[in-house]
């Protein structure tokens, strides 16, 4: 089903390449944001931590993370999918050794790589990219011991999931008509492009409430909620001034013809950040 947390989304490549990416803001230990990875398609050669083949997708990476996560002491690098199995630097989807010096590409900031070869700290065993603060450089690639940092996952062509992609543009002034929506067409739910909305300001989750009738629908509009969705009439609504009064901005942008149920678990909120091509 749908993905409970709020994460941007990016492509990159072409044809059999093309992959998606997707830019976490939690925080999570290199273990588990690995399985989180995992998850996404039960096969970690399917979808795992971001690993750059070349300059031009570590670019995509680098460029396309900053814009989501702004660099800063909190917020100064991200897992990606490389570690130290005791005698090479890997990326462990597949297996490729990433050593400074070796045949495939790599981006290790020199100073960072040279210091962990001296000490061969069997802690320093994770790979992340730097961000670009204080005095870390971004886009390089730093040996690293376990953390909580954000994370970026990347999945290969033909294993995304099969979302029913709502459309926010011209939110609270017309609404998107959805006349093809089942859980059997879409497995993995609804999807909304939050990008497009304004005062959308959710760190890394968004709510989401289903109102059984126009006084529940009356009342959730003054409460906390992002998405409120009214099933007698199928309308799914952003609640732009959250606890005040109304909509705000924004009101129903969607229409379910069909008046399907809804529940928090087929939905997915997340920010599409193009193509890079
Ligand atoms: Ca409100």
């Amino acid at each position: 089903m749908g993905q409970s947390k709020y994460y941007a989304e990016f492509k990159y490549g072409t044809g059999a390449d093309r992959h998606t990416y997707q830019i976490y803001k939690d925080k999570l230990t290199y273990g588990a944001a690995k399985a989180y990875a995992t998850s996404l398609t039960g096969d970690q050669t399917k979808s795992y931590l971001v690993s750059p083949g070349s300059s031009a997708e570590n670019d995509a990476v680098y460029n396309k993370t900053t814009e989501f996560i702004t660099p800063g002491p909190d917020a100064n690098y991200v897992w990606t999918g490389g570690d130290y199995d005791g005698a090479n630097w890997k990326y462990y989807y597949n297996g490729s050794t990433i050593d400074d010096g070796g045949a495939n590409y790599t981006n290790w900031n020199q100073l960072a790589y040279d210091a962990w070869f001296l000490t061969q700290d069997a802690a320093q065993k994770y790979m992340a990219m730097g961000l670009q603060y204080d005095a870390v450089t971004g886009k390089e690639w730093y040996p690293k011991q376990d953390s909580s940092y954000h994370y970026v996952v990347e999945t290969v062509n033909g294993y995304e999931k099969q979302y029913k992609d709502i459309n926010t543009i011209g939110y609270g002034r017309s609404k998107d008509i959805i006349s093809d929506y089942s859980t059997s067409a879409y497995k993995d739910g609804v999807r909304i492009n939050a990008s497009e909305l304004t005062n959308f300001d959710h760190y890394t989750d968004w709510t989401f409430k289903a109102a059984r009738n126009k006084k529940k629908l009356k009342k959730f509009a003054k409460r906390d909620l992002d998405f409120v969705y009214y099933q007698k009439k199928g309308d799914l609504y952003y609640n732009e001034n959250g606890s005040s009064k109304g909509w705000g901005s924004g009101g129903a942008f969607a229409r379910f013809d069909d008046e399907p149920r809804l529940t928090s678990d087929q939905l997915s909120v997340y920010a599409y950040l193009g193509e890079v091509v």
